[in-house]
């Protein structure tokens, strides 16, 4: 068969874009036609100052195509970045539960292309808002394209698909003002939330800082749904995809969110284009809950309603395979925007179930793509083409790519040798795709199954399993989305609801919005917590990842008479473990560091900011009055501490963090201290100890120094 002469899949994808690109290296510039055009400058005129001319072809046709460039946004996921990469399965222990060859065959490179997004915002919006990420992949597999269309939260808003546009239209702009931009905290998506509380538990991971990732590359992504794997003989078991992020699972903070929008709207995309740029490949890990059918009605929630998570504590995620993404897309239009993701682009050995979010999605996902990409034909698309070989009786329609050739186009044929055939036809069959039998009984009826009931266990487990931390930035999450409903029935209304959820919590919000404490709730609370809802260590996800510093960006303030020497040994400590160090100073380009030599700058003070940094380094030398007249190296600084960000300071450097009051240490402390991810030392240049530096390697690699924060509400 054509596709099994494919080594790789790899190759395959390649050569299918390789014969798309079009480089204008060495061309001549011409129209469409391909006629050459003299030049492109002025229109053709009757005088040179007289009226243009319909005569001008090139001109007409330079500005029809210029109107018609755009394409309808996404309804929802309008924003988002893209990449190339590979999927590889560790070993064949899914044999024994599903013919998909790409999840079984550990020799099989299967390429990918993955598309990041934000849900709410338009196109053009900011990438650091609150809100669920997209998280779609799709798997170029030899028994064709599989998508799976994910978010980086583990359920959804709604139970049933047929909510769907209630649920956008209430959570989009309101319908008046289209204000605001990107953003639940108005009063439609409010009013929404407390008259559907199906949708709370997702509400819970909304608020929580799952919803501002660091980057898309230390984030989990969720397939949601109870999917269905189904082996070579016909058997089902229920599955849930999840993707773990190797370098762990990290957020920022809402008050940096709001800075980042400004300073670089662009901040997730651009940290995922950086790091491929630089060959720091973002790494994903697949894993997979499975449930046997016999298990169905084993759990106190339905595993069809896509509101709850399966706890791990119920059944572990067993990793089966590792995704790298290592190529950046060569034109974002083309390939980041022409994507087309489907639920129901499924390949042999993977099957729905009767979720009824899913079984809406199945519908809509190609629906969207009729609009979106003008016709039916979007699966020629070069980023949407499958490595297989594609025989359809499928003709016309707008943008045909294919000149067919064969002489029929319909099943059965004696004209056409009766091809292209069925597999049903071939003896034995061969990877074809058979729907998994299942029962289907009842009547028919406008009703949701009364298992779907409880929405209140799950949200409160969620909220148990939060770190004080973590809890805190809940409560400030409700706080501030709250503040901003203007109608105070609305707000009354979503704190009722989340007494059922906690009490502590609903009161706290209720006081920050001056209303009266909710009636406690009836129903019952329990104190169960699932370790895996958590993001700070241990962290999030099946094995634990080794925290680790691997592409941090890490920030170090610098003016003439900096500790070069010291500054040179942390660097070289800091790019071995993979991190990135920039050398904020005074101006563009060089200072004299305390050695007599001249060091590059990285980048001007005026033209950075601490809030797209990790940590922050203060060295020891003559820097005292840089950081007395320098108001922006002081907040450059203060906001990095503020943020709870590990700061380095070492032989003066530590001087000036006490007299700051941002460290306890004594005055030129020869031990290293580490007080809340505040890590300094008396000793500089040639002597910086390594005990220094490990300590603050591993402040970094902790993310954020919570402690800061947590001691703070308790002193
Ligand atoms: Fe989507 N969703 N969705 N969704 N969704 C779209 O398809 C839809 C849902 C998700 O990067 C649209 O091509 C319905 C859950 C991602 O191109 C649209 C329902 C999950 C992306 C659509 C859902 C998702 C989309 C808009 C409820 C997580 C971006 C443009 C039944 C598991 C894909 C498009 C990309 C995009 C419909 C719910 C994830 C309109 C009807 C649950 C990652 O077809």
């Amino acid at each position: 068969m054509e596709r099994r002469d494919d080594k790789d899949g790899r190759d395959a994808k390649d050569r299918s874009l390789d014969a798309a690109r079009v480089s204008e290296d060495n061309g001549w510039l011409t129209t469409q036609q391909g006629v050459r055009v003299e030049h492109t400058d002025d229109s053709l005129r009757a005088g040179s100052r007289g009226p243009t001319l319909l005569d001008d072809f090139h001109a007409r046709e330079k500005l029809t195509h210029f109107d018609h460039e755009r394409i309808p946004e996404r309804v929802v996921h309008a924003r988002g970045a893209g990449a190339y990469g590979y999927f590889k399965a560790y070993d064949t222990r899914l044999r024994d539960y599903t013919a998909a060859e790409f999840l079984t065959e550990p020799k099989l490179t299967t390429p990918v292309f993955v598309r990041f997004s934000t849900v709410a915002g338009s196109r053009g919006s900011a990438d650091t808002v609150r809100d669920v990420r997209g998280f779609a992949t799709k798997f170029y597999t030899r028994q064709g394209n599989y998508d799976l269309v994910a978010n980086n939260m583990p359920v959804f808003f709604i139970q049933d698909g047929i909510k769907f546009p209630d649920f956008v239209h209430a959570v989009k702009p309101e319908p008046a003002s289209e204000i605001p931009q990107a953003q639940s905290a108005h009063d439609t998506f409010w009013d929404f939330v407390w008259m559907h509380p199906e949708s709370l538990h997702m509400v819970m991971w909304l608020m929580s800082d799952r919803a501002l990732p660091r980057s898309y590359r230390m984030m989990q992504g969720f397939g949601v749904h109870t999917f269905r794997l189904v082996d070579l003989e016909g058997n089902g078991t229920f599955v849930k995809f999840h993707w773990r992020p190797i370098l762990g699972s990290h957020s920022l903070e809402w008050d940096e969110c709001q800075r980042i929008a400004g300073a670089d709207p662009d901040f997730n995309r651009r940290d995922l284009w950086d790091a491929i740029e630089a060959g720091q490949f973002p790494e994903f890990e697949l894993g997979v809950q499975l449930v046997s059918e016999l298990r169905e009605h084993d759990f106190d929630f339905d595993l069809l309603d896509p509101t709850k998570i399966i706890p791990e504590e119920q059944v572990p995620v067993q990793p089966v395979g590792r995704m790298v993404l290592n190529r950046n897309p060569q034109n974002f239009f083309a390939e980041t925007e022409q994507v087309a993701f489907h639920t129901a682009n499924v390949v042999p050995g993977i099957d729905f179930t009767n979720d009824p979010l899913l079984q809406a999605r199945n519908f809509s996902y190609l629906d969207t793509q009729l609009i979106r990409l003008g016709g039916p034909n979007f699966s020629q698309l070069p980023v949407n083409r499958p490595i297989t070989g594609v025989h359809t009786n499928q003709r016309d329609g707008y943008g045909q790519q294919t000149i067919h050739t064969h002489p029929t186009s319909y099943t059965k044929n004696s004209l056409g040798n009766g091809c292209p055939m069925t597999m049903s036809q071939q003896e034995p069959p061969l990877d074809v795709y058979r729907h998994y039998t299942r029962r289907v009984e009842g009547d028919v009826v406008r009703r949701r199954s009364e298992s779907f009931n409880d929405h209140y266990s799950q949200a409160r487990l969620f909220w148990n399993s939060m770190k004080d931390v973590e809890q805190k930035h809940i409560q400030e999450a409700f706080s501030f989305e709250l503040s901003k409903v203007k109608s105070k029935y609305i707000r009354e209304r979503v704190v009722e609801q989340l007494v059922k959820v906690d009490p502590g919590l609903s009161a706290s919000i209720a006081k920050e919005m001056g209303l009266s404490a909710p009636a406690p709730s009836d129903s019952e609370l329990h104190d169960i917590s699932s370790a895996a809802l958590s993001q700070i260590y241990p962290t999030a996800g099946f094995d634990d990842p080794p925290a680790s510093i691997a592409t941090r960006r890490i920030a170090a303030l610098v003016c003439d008479g900096a500790d070069d020497t010291g500054l040179r040994t942390i660097a070289s400590a800091i790019a071995s473990e993979g991190a990135m160090l920039d050398l904020i100073g005074p101006a563009e380009g060089t200072i004299e560091g305390q050695s007599g030599h001249a060091v590059d700058v990285t980048t001007a003070l005026s033209a950075t900011d601490s809030v797209l940094y990790d940590a922050v380094i203060v060295p020891g030398g003559d820097i005292g009055a840089f950081f007395r007249t320098n108001g922006e190296a002081k907040h450059f600084l203060l906001e990095a501490y503020k943020h709870h960000k590990p700061i380095g300071a070492f032989g003066t450097g530590a001087e000036l963090l006490r007299a700051e009051g941002l460290t306890n240490a004594e005055t030129n402390p020869v031990q290293v201290t580490d007080e809340e991810g505040v890590v300094v030392t008396g000793h500089s240049g040639h002597d910086l100890p390594d005990e220094f530096i490990r300590s603050f390697i591993d402040a970094v690699a902790q993310h954020r120094a919570w402690d800061r924060e947590t001691s703070h509400i308790s002193a």
